[in-house]
């Protein structure tokens, strides 16, 4: 085009970072109008839509309204053009009505260029000098304004040009658009999360503050939805069925006759569509674009999803997630466009630039083709109203998960401690919940296992020395016993003692506690067995009936070392509270030995503690609707020397979202999920847990390698 003044090469280069930005804008937008004649440029064709002239002339207002109009060495091009285009700003007095702007065949398109390179010279004079942090700001939010109306003079003429019977290109070099493929829904974990602007680099005012909110976990695409999936939907009487439309949405549809996008037309049985690059056929693997939130919304109800919320969309872009990001078409988000919490419009004039339309209108999120290089940030906000269709719009799914049943009254505390233990950094579980009936039995196996030797160390060991043991129970002893689970040590003290006749084996696993009462009853005819189902570590009362008497405690099986030191040091304390004055208690632990032992007890060959472990995930999944795949996960045993003891993890195979208890989990490959501690001690360390307990140490027996302890303490 003849008329346009192109940069001549050789002129001043510039070196000031912002007025380099402000000169490569502006020139951009002359390249933009470079294919159009004078006659492209004056006519509107709908009231949204602007000339091109238009658009020239109120980009360089802009600049000469908020930064030029008081320096003293600018003299105002035409006083006449601050009503000419003024946009929307009532601070700034009355103005050329918006639908008619294309009335305005004076001044012609030589005074309006001319009046650019007016505003220019004035830009380049300021932008020589020191600028304020206000002006400074100013000149990037003009920046900014104008690469918003660059995008708006591709979406208007591309407007004006569908309405022409010829179908003329804008440019038929216009790359054609993206090609894609279906999306992948992408699960997202949600919990906390903050979005929205922060920091010193440019944003639009409607951006910030930025701020924390909730997300319910979701899945959002990680592509945008093509053609062919839109056929698909009209296929399905999309367009006629209106159990899929918003009540307006629907009116828009009956009012304007949609049934396809807004720039598609049938040409006998194919559908073309009208771009940029003029009219074209439709490409099926390309997404789809200009369609309105109510066309969204209608699509997204039909593919059983919904639209993912600004919120959504900006903390799966933050996590990298997401393709097709702002290169393609702006994505409709379910969001309304509102303030976020704490905004503040800025002072003057320019705050009507965004506050001011807070109502009534969706955002949208990303970029588009039409966008240029370099505007958008993922936390922008573009916005319209819901039934406009000629901006560059397409559309994004997502959908809500199940997320599992909330737990009944009897799982609360197991789901309170899910929740915390798998929200943690180090994801842990306490190993008490090892024991639901399932549990408790493969619990049982693994005491029969070869590489499982504690169990047969310890009942060896108390097999031998059950006659010392027992000889100072007195006459009417009750034993008491935490951890109990079958209650086969126990035989071992009543075979031993006579003298004792009643006996309270407490356990949280209420299957293993009927089984042994059962079981002992026939063995013991004339012992008095007295169960209590709790958790040991909370206060456990014992019957009424028993008050006075002597009580001798047995916490056998090393289950002790299950507790962390101040866990251990805090049940010993209970336990000396509970059985009172003279108090007595037979302690089982396992010693301190070499690794490889110790590390075979944990992962025996046939894979029973690996089941056990894992029995863990399958509790989560029937009692919290938890989704754990269990082939997911490995089996780990460690040995931790710091800690002295070995530890069961649970260690993800791949990066996964696992749900259950109303929540979702994120699970990077390698991770563990921390399941157990078997503490082993040496007789110094067993000596100073009794100490710091309250508790001394009587007797000790250890057994021949592997060492097993038997420890008799008195309160
Ligand atoms: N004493 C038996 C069983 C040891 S297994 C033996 O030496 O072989 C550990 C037992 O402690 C299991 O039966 C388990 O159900 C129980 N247990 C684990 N944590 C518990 C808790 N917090 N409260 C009560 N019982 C618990
Ligand atoms: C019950 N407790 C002492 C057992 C232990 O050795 O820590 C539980 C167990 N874990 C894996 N194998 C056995």
């Amino acid at each position: 085009m003849d008329t346009v003044p192109h940069p001549t090469p050789g002129e001043k280069t510039e070196h000031r970072p912002l007025a380099c930005a402000f000169a490569k804008m502006h020139a951009h937008t002359l390249v933009l109008i470079a294919p159009l004649s004078a006659e492209d440029m004056v006519v509107q064709s709908m009231p949204d839509a602007s000339p091109v002239k238009w658009h020239l002339a109120h980009t360089t207002w802009f600049f000469e309204t908020f930064l030029l109009k008081n320096q003293p060495d600018y003299t105002a091009f035409d006083p006449d053009y601050a009503y000419l285009f003024n946009s929307y700003y009532e601070a700034l007095g009355p103005r050329q009505p918006r639908a008619q702007r294309g009335l305005l065949t004076r001044p012609p398109i030589a005074d309006i260029l001319a009046y650019r390179a007016h505003v220019d010279a004035g830009m380049n004079r300021l932008l020589q000098t020191d600028l304020t942090a206000d002006a400074e700001a100013l000149v990037r939010l003009g920046i900014a304004h104008e690469e918003q109306h660059q995008e708006l003079i591709l979406m208007d003429v591309l407007h004006l040009l569908a309405q022409s019977p010829l179908k003329p290109a804008y440019c038929p070099r216009t790359p054609a658009d993206a090609r894609g493929k279906p999306g992948r829904f992408q699960l997202r974990p949600g919990g906390l999360v903050d979005i929205g602007h922060e920091g010193p680099d440019f944003a639009f005012d409607n951006e910030a503050p930025r701020h924390r909110t909730w997300l319910q976990p979701f899945e959002i695409s990680d592509r945008l939805v093509i053609n062919s999936e839109w056929l698909a939907f009209m296929q399905d009487g999309g367009y006629s069925r209106p159990d899929l439309w918003l009540s307006d949405g629907w009116a828009q549809v009956q009012a304007h006759g949609w049934n396809a996008p807004f720039y598609w037309q049938k040409d006998g049985d194919r559908w073309q569509e009208m771009s940029l690059r003029g009219l074209q056929t439709i490409a099926l693997d390309a997404p789809v674009t200009h369609i309105s939130y109510y066309e969204a919304a209608a699509y997204a109800h039909w593919a059983g999803a919904r639209l993912p919320t600004e919120a959504e969309w900006e903390a799966a872009a933050a996590d990298g997630v997401l393709e097709q990001v702002d290169e393609v078409a702006w994505q409709w988000t379910g969001s309304a466009y509102l303030p976020y919490p704490g905004f503040q419009p800025g002072a003057g004039a320019v705050g009507e630039y965004n506050g001011k339309f807070m109502s009534g209108q969706m955002v949208l999120r990303g970029g588009s083709a039409f966008t240029p290089a370099g505007h958008a940030r993922p936390t922008y906000r573009n916005f319209f109203a819901p039934e406009k269709r000629w901006m560059r719009s397409g559309i994004r799914l997502a959908r809500d998960i199940a997320i599992g049943n909330a737990p009944d009254d009897h799982d609360a505390g197991f789901a309170a401690d899910v929740v915390r233990g798998l929200s943690a950094r180090q994801k842990s579980l306490s190993p008490k919940y090892f024991y639901d009936a399932a549990g408790s039995e493969l619990f049982e196996a693994i005491c029969q296992l070869e590489e499982y030797y504690p169990t047969r160390t310890e009942t060896a060991l108390l097999t031998r020395i059950a006659p010392e043991l027992v000889a100072d129970i007195p006459d009417n002893a009750v034993l008491v016993e935490f951890g109990s689970g079958a209650s086969d040590k126990t035989r071992l003290l009543l075979d031993a003692a006579p003298q004792i006749r009643d006996y309270v084996p407490i356990d949280i696993s209420e299957d293993a506690l009927r089984h042994a009462t059962l079981r002992l009853k026939a063995a013991y005819p004339k012992l008095s067995v007295t169960p209590v189902v709790g958790d040991f570590t909370t206060a456990v009362t014992l019957p009424s009936a028993l008050k006075g008497r002597p009580l001798i405690g047995f916490f056998p099986g090393s289950t002790i070392g299950n507790f962390t030191h101040t866990e251990a040091i805090a049940f010993l304390r209970t336990v000396r509270g509970l059985l009172g004055q003279n108090a007595r208690l037979i302690l089982g632990a396992d010693m301190v030995k070499d690794e490889a032992t110790l590390v075979a007890a944990y992962d025996d060959a046939l894979g029973v503690t690996a089941q056990f472990n894992k029995n863990l995930l399958v509790r989560i999944n029937r009692d919290l609707g938890g989704n754990f795949d269990l082939d997911a996960f490995d089996h780990l045993a460690v040995w931790n020397p710091d800690y002295e003891r070995m530890e069961m993890h649970l260690v993800s195979r791949k990066d996964q979202i696992v749900t259950t208890a109303g929540h979702a989990f994120a699970f990077k490959a390698g991770e563990r999920f921390h399941t157990e501690n078997s503490h082993k001690f040496t007789l110094t360390s067993l000596a100073r847990l009794a100490a710091e307990s309250g508790w001394k140490i009587d007797r000790q027996w250890i057994s021949p390698a592997p060492e097993f302890g038997i420890f008799s303490l008195t309160a």
